[in-house]
Formats: C-alpha cells, structure tokens, sequence
C-alpha cells in the first residue's frame, strides 16, 4: 500500500510477520502410538518421521513439530489439545516465537 510504500522509503522499518515454532512436551502418561498419529495427523509428517520426532520429544523433554504464521500455530495448538483432551490424554503442546 502506499503508506507501507512510504514506510519503506522513509525508514526501513516494516519487518517481516514473526514465526512461531509449536512443540510437545514430554509427559509419562500418553501412549508414543498417540503422539505418532497426532504428529502424522496435524503436521503432514510420514510415519518414520513422526516416530523419530516422538522419541525424540521421549528422550529429550520437547520437540518441535512445525515452524508457522501466529494464526496457523495457534489452530494447531487448539487442535492438539482438543484431540488430546477428547481421548483423555495429558499432552501438552505449546508455541513459541523463532
Ligand atoms: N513419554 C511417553 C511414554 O513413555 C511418550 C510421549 C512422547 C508422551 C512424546 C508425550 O509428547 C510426548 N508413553
């Protein structure tokens, strides 16, 4: 637009939409099958990777999943949760900016 334009020339000070990683955490309670499906299910993984991102969230206490725009980080979010809670699962999913 032409006040973004003017932005631009006047001060380079128009900065790209912030990223937001969104991750699991670990928990001793929702079964690896679980989060596999979830990972597969929401973050278009195939299954050797939705393993791989599984274990590793076991072993290390959290994995990142995806990298997105705040508002598709969010719908993940809600959807992760909602899912979890629905089958009565503790896990814990979170977003945070790059
Ligand atoms: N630690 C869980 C178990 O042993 C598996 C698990 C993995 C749970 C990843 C949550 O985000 C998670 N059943």
């Amino acid at each position: 637009t032409k006040h973004d334009t003017e932005q631009l020339l006047e001060r380079q000070t128009v900065k790209p939409p912030p990223l937001y990683q969104v991750a699991l955490l670990n928990d001793d309670y929702t079964p690896m099958e679980f989060v596999v499906a979830i990972i597969q299910e929401y973050f278009n993984k195939d299954r050797e990777t939705a393993t791989q991102i599984m274990l590793s969230v076991h072993r290390h206490g959290k994995g990142v999943c995806g990298v997105f725009s705040k508002d598709i980080a969010c719908t993940k979010v809600e959807f992760v949760l909602t899912h979890a809670r629905k089958a009565g699962h503790p896990l814990q999913c979170v977003m945070e900016e790059v």
